[in-house]
């Protein structure tokens, strides 16, 4: 069935208006049955489909994105049932996405501020489950001479909390122009720097202890190179 091609009416209310354009911050997107079984089918997975990184692990679905085209693997039907899910929102202009990310975060654990680049379309969609934890963005280096030096502090823009169970849609600006990180910390002292406060039902002060984060991160990958089954012969 084609999905939407523009993100539903229903989720402009989820639109946290106080960052660039755009972010949907969706809280309670799944239920916590649901979470149990996503957390449980993420662990099922072989201990050969983990990827050992400096700081996380993560299993990689669907193929490996590529700039000739990502050579698509079937991606199993626990994580195809969220695919589908969020692509009928909307989220991938009436494309199907394909591909998932597993990222795990111990406490302590976090990720480098990067951009997603131009393998994918322009779209990441992100399901927390375990903990909360706080993504937060930042402006790019720029190539220009500065008076001012260009820190990873003197870059940082503001931050989204994002609660086990929510969606998080990032789109145009937020996807195309900034970067995003988490820090690798064991506890996060949220401030007004932290945009969707109310809408993850939070307050300026509150001292959050982070856990151990599992996130899903579902995207497109528009360059698939088509196989040819090479079936052998009687
Ligand atoms: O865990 C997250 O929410 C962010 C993951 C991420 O930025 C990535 O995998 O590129």
């Amino acid at each position: 069935m084609e999905n939407p091609a523009c993100i539903l009416e229903e989720l402009k209310q989820f639109v946290v208006h106080d960052a660039l354009p755009t972010v949907y911050y969706i809280p309670d997107f799944i239920s916590e049955d649901e979470e149990s079984y996503l957390l449980q089918e993420v662990y099922k997975s072989p201990k050969t489909k983990w990827t050992q990184l400096s700081g996380r692990r993560l299993q990689n679905w669907g193929g490996l994105p590529h700039p000739k085209g990502m050579l698509a693997e079937k991606i199993p039907d626990w994580l195809q049932a969220y695919c589908e899910k969020i692509s009928s929102l909307g989220a991938f202009s009436g494309k199907m996405a394909n591909h998932v990310l597993v990222n795990e975060y111990k406490q302590g654990e976090g990720i480098m501020p990067h951009e997603d680049g131009p393998l994918y379309h322009p779209t990441v969609t992100t399901i927390s489950l375990g903990s909360h934890t706080l993504l937060d963005f930042y402006t790019p280096i720029s190539s220009l001479e500065d008076a001012v030096p260009q820190t990873e502090e003197n870059r940082y823009l503001f931050s989204l909390l994002v609660r086990p169970r929510s969606l998080l849609i990032l789109q145009d600006d937020m996807y195309q122009r900034l970067l995003h990180g988490i820090q690798a910390c064991a506890q996060d002292t949220l401030t007004d720097k932290v945009v969707n406060l109310s809408a993850a039902g939070a307050v300026s002060g509150e001292k959050l202890t982070r856990d151990t984060r599992v996130s899903l991160t579902i995207r497109h990958v528009p360059k698939v190179l088509k196989t040819k089954l090479i079936l052998g012969r009687k």
